[in-house]
């Protein structure tokens, strides 16, 4: 296998690439010939099933499926995923990484010259990397822990191919929990017994029917529900209308509880009670504090469900150590409600049915264990826990939960797992007293910091020492926290492979880059509605691999056959086998009889593969609805909560033994690293910037979307959202470009001034492509990714999640010469 450097680099070079760099690819493929008539096609997608008109080899227009009564503007970014000049067209290594490898000079990484390659070379690399990497360091130096929204599809989900492949070579690190929700589902199995999170909610129609007021705390799903896990159906959104008719004849009230007036909150016409950011554990307290003295709360349901009640009020009330009151006169100095405000939403919440529903947002910041926790407490306090309409979720913004599942059996994935019994070529499991999982959040500490020691969720965790990251289906240049950090940590690795389809961040800073495609260039099945599980979705391949990327499947196929490991990888079949495979498992699944009033019937009928091809799609028809905890209320003892006592824990004595100081045996307020509107650092930087989830991207994904971008970007930046008032106080008028900057970054963003932003919040959408100037710490970035200024610290020791949340900054009017924007358009190709 071993190919001397000096041939290598003779055989690669495989030329001419320079001239194809630019926007040629949408001028030669419109004079390809195009049938007049075209193919309709099935295809799906986390924005939605849709229909594609395949005209002469392209996607020439895209219409939302059927059943899809509410789709999302986002399915005009469709075309442009496919067609832009960041898609990745050949495998490419990084100049100075093969000119010297691992002893190159790491701090040139980011510069974003690179080398076009052949198949076999990128491969053979790759291989001879990880052959290295075991060998000479073993398991420990390696990571490999897929995080991250991959496409849609069962059979290529890409994180699966990626890890059973390297799985197959060897073990390595791994990832445990996630940024979506780690603090959540860290705290939760403490106090309701399981992550809550990802459980399926209460059914929107019993909402509907009972809720007299329902609370959307931190929580703007008219925004989120766009985007779904699986093949989106957005029947989520014919909930939100009828509760926009309820809220319009006063049959229900919903109150937003946002620092920003959001666009659920004008899409539904209903209240907003504005909070300073990341103080809603001080309100929360008082909510309690005012129930408990005016006897509001639920004695009886606490007694008969909860634990731990006395210590907490001890707290409420000032008998614990810190001898203070949790009055709403103290919560009104850190969270601006007035104190009156807060005992009339204690009463209210009180008065009739409630449902709280929170959002993820606010425990993506430090300490975002607690106000999850709090509301427990409160929604415990209230009573209402398990009856339709009251009581708690943490999840009603998310793939369709809420709407009624179908109850039938998904289809399974391609594996991740090599099959139990056959070892890995490499079946070295020395990780030398380290962990082989760390905390998702934590990997950048890790590679900072190997050998160092840190408190997770009551064990310790040790880092090991990685050399080498492989990266699939996730951009970790958008999704982690303070690029600049995450630099330092670069330049202590050796090996950065990624594979992905378009040329974002995370491909500047690696060393070999391989292009997959598109899920549109592959056949595919995966469910529709996502956790409403609707049906099953033909996801036809619509046009072949662009340029010369392919499938994930093949790329890694080709991999483990540097190893002889091919058969066993794909189990000797195809992609279209895989496809039917998986297919016919889940009909098998489906083909349980059931008892009905006219004899024994098969509930989820599915069609042989063949029917179901050309279908494209079966439908498993609406479920019914459902009630969260109903079961726990109606016999506690029996349907014990899966936390240690099997009640609510109000007081944990589980995570007080672990002693943590940032996160107690009950929920507390404290004070942030750094916070807006008066708390710490606010006088250097008194502005919040909030990095939500884009309204119109999937994260990262659709930032390369050309002229689907071009609709919201302010000079051809990402929008910085700002209150008039700020910008006035800095003579900044919209359409401005601004630099935004903190001690940790700065950045160029588009001005947006808008009355939905208070005094003091400024808001940037997380998955802005990073585009700095140079590969130097501290540079400039020219687009306008929020993560070149957030914070990364861990939530607490409890769940070590992230706190993208917390973050202040200052801004300016930028009025020197604005650098191009270098996010796009791929790399900057080098001939040897
Ligand atoms: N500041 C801040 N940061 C955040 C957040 C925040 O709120 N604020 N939110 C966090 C959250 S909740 C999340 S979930 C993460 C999201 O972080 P990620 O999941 O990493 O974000 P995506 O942009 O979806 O990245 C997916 C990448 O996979 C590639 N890809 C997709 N499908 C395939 C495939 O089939 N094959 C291959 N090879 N590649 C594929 C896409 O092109 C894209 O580059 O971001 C986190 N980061
Ligand atoms: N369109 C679209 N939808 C998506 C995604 C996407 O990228 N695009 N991503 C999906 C994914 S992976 C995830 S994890 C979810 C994310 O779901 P969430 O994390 O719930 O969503 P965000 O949009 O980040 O924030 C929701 C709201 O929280 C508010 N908020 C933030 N901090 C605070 C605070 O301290 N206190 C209070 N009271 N409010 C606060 C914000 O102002 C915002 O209105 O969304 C999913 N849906
Ligand atoms: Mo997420």
């Amino acid at each position: 296998m071993a190919i001397s450097r000096r041939t290598f680099l003779k055989g690669m070079a495989a030329g001419g690439a320079a001239s194809l760099i630019g926007p040629g690819l949408l001028a030669r493929s419109a004079t390809a010939s195009v049938s007049v008539e075209g193919t309709w096609k099935m295809a799906g997608s986390h924005w939605g099933a849709f229909k594609a008109l395949v005209k002469g080899g392209r996607v020439a227009e895209i219409k939302p499926f059927d059943v899809d009564r509410y789709p999302t503007d986002m399915l005009n970014g469709i075309k442009g995923l496919i067609y832009n000049p960041s898609r990745i067209r050949y495998p490419m290594v990084r100049l100075d990484w093969l000119k010297n490898r691992e002893n190159g000079d790491r701090t040139q990484r980011g510069d974003n010259r690179f080398v076009r390659l052949t198949w076999d070379s990128a491969l053979d690399l790759f291989y001879e990397e990880l052959e290295r990497v075991q060998k000479h360091y073993g398991p420990w130096a390696l990571y490999a822990g897929a995080t991250g929204w991959r496409q849609t599809g069962q059979m290529h989900s890409c994180g699966n191919h990626m890890q059973r492949a390297v799985a197959m070579h060897g073990h390595f690190v791994k990832k445990v929990g996630d940024y979506s929700t780690g603090a959540g589902q860290s705290i939760l199995p403490y106090v309701l017994g399981s992550t809550e999170v990802y459980s399926q909610g209460t059914s929107w129609p019993l909402i509907l029917d009972n809720s007299k007021t329902i609370v959307l705390w931190a929580n703007d799903p008219y925004k989120n529900l766009q985007v779904g896990w699986n093949c989106e159906t957005h029947e989520a959104y014919e909930y939100l209308e009828q509760l926009k008719g309820k809220i319009a004849d006063g049959s229900i009230r919903v109150i937003s509880v946002d620092p920003v007036r959001t666009k659920t909150q004008k899409y539904l016409g209903c209240e907003q009670l504005y909070i300073n950011p990341m103080t809603d554990v001080a309100f929360m307290l008082a909510l309690a504090h005012t129930l408990y003295q005016e006897e509001l709360y639920d004695k009886a349901f606490i007694e008969a469900y909860a634990l731990g009640f006395e210590p907490f009020m001890d707290y409420v009330l000032g008998r614990a150590e810190d001898n203070t009151e949790k009055t709403p006169e103290w919560a009104e100095t850190i969270c601006g409600v007035p104190a009156g405000e807060i005992r009339e939403f204690a009463r209210l919440l009180a008065s009739d049915r409630t449902q709280l529903i929170f959002g993820w947002a606010i425990q993506r910041q430090q300490h975002g264990e607690q106000p999850y926790w709090m509301g427990a407490v409160l929604a415990a306090m209230l009573g209402q826990i398990g009856l339709p309409g009251g009581g708690i979720s943490y999840a009603h913004h998310y793939s369709s939960i809420g709407v009624p599942a179908s109850g039938a059996s998904a289809p399974g994935a391609f594996p991740r797992n090599v099959d139990a019994g056959k070892t890995p070529k490499y079946d070295n499991a020395d990780f030398k007293g380290t962990n082989d999982t760390i905390p998702v959040a934590r990997w950048i500490d890790c590679l900072l910091d190997p050998g160092g020691k840190i408190q997770y969720n009551g064990s310790e965790v040790t880092f090991p020492d990685i050399k080498m990251c492989i990266f699939s289906g996730c951009n970790p240049w958008h999704h982690h926290q303070d690029h600049n950090r995450m630099k330092k940590a670069f330049h202590k690795l050796e090996t950065v492979v990624t594979i992905d389809y378009s040329w974002n961040a995370t491909c500047r800073f690696s060393d070999l880059v391989l292009p997959a495609c598109t899920q549109f260039e592959r056949n595919d099945i995966d469910i529709y509605g996502s956790y409403s599980n609707r049906g099953l979705l033909a996801m036809h391949k619509l046009v072949d691999p662009l340029f010369h990327s392919r499938t994930d499947f093949d790329i890694f196929t080709d991999l483990c056959r540097r190893f002889g490991r091919h058969d066993e990888y794909a189990q000797g079949m195809d992609e279209m086998q895989w496809v039917k495979k998986l297919y016919d498992e889940c009909k098998d699944a489906n083909s349980v009889e059931v008892s009905s009033p006219s004899g024994p019937k098969v509930r989820f009928p599915m069609p042989e593969f063949e029917q179901f091809w050309q279908d494209g799609y079966v439908d498993f028809g609406a479920g019914d609805p459902w009630v969260r905890h109903a079961d726990f209320r109606e016999a506690p003892e029996v349907n014990a909560l899966g936390t240690p006592s099997g009640f609510i824990e109000i007081t944990s004595r589980k995570i007080d033994r672990y002693g943590y100081d940032d996160c107690k045996g009950y929920p507390t307020w404290m004070e942030k690293a750094e916070r807006s509107h008066g708390g710490p650092n606010s006088d250097k930087y008194p502005l919040w910037l909030q990095s939500v989830h884009p309204d119109q991207r999937l994260h990262s994904q659709m930032c390369e979307a050309d002229e689907y971008r071009a609709t919201y970007t302010v000079q051809g930046r990402e929008p910085i959202y700002m209150s008039p008032q700020d910008a006035k106080a800095r003579g900044i008028a919209d359409g401005d470009l601004v630099r935004v900057f903190n001690d940790r970054g700065q950045l160029l963003a588009g001005a947006r001034v808008s009355n939905d932003f208070p005094t003091g919040v400024v808001r940037i959408h997380e998955g802005a492509w990073y585009g700095p100037v140079d590969a130097s710490i501290g540079a400039l970035d020219t687009y306008g990714d929020p993560n070149t200024l957030t914070m990364d610290v861990g939530t607490s020791k409890l769940a070590q999640a992230t706190s993208a949340n917390t973050c202040v900054v200052e801004m300016e009017r930028y009025t020197g010469e604005a650098p191009a924007v270098t996010s796009f358009g791929g790399p900057q190709m080098v001939e040897l």
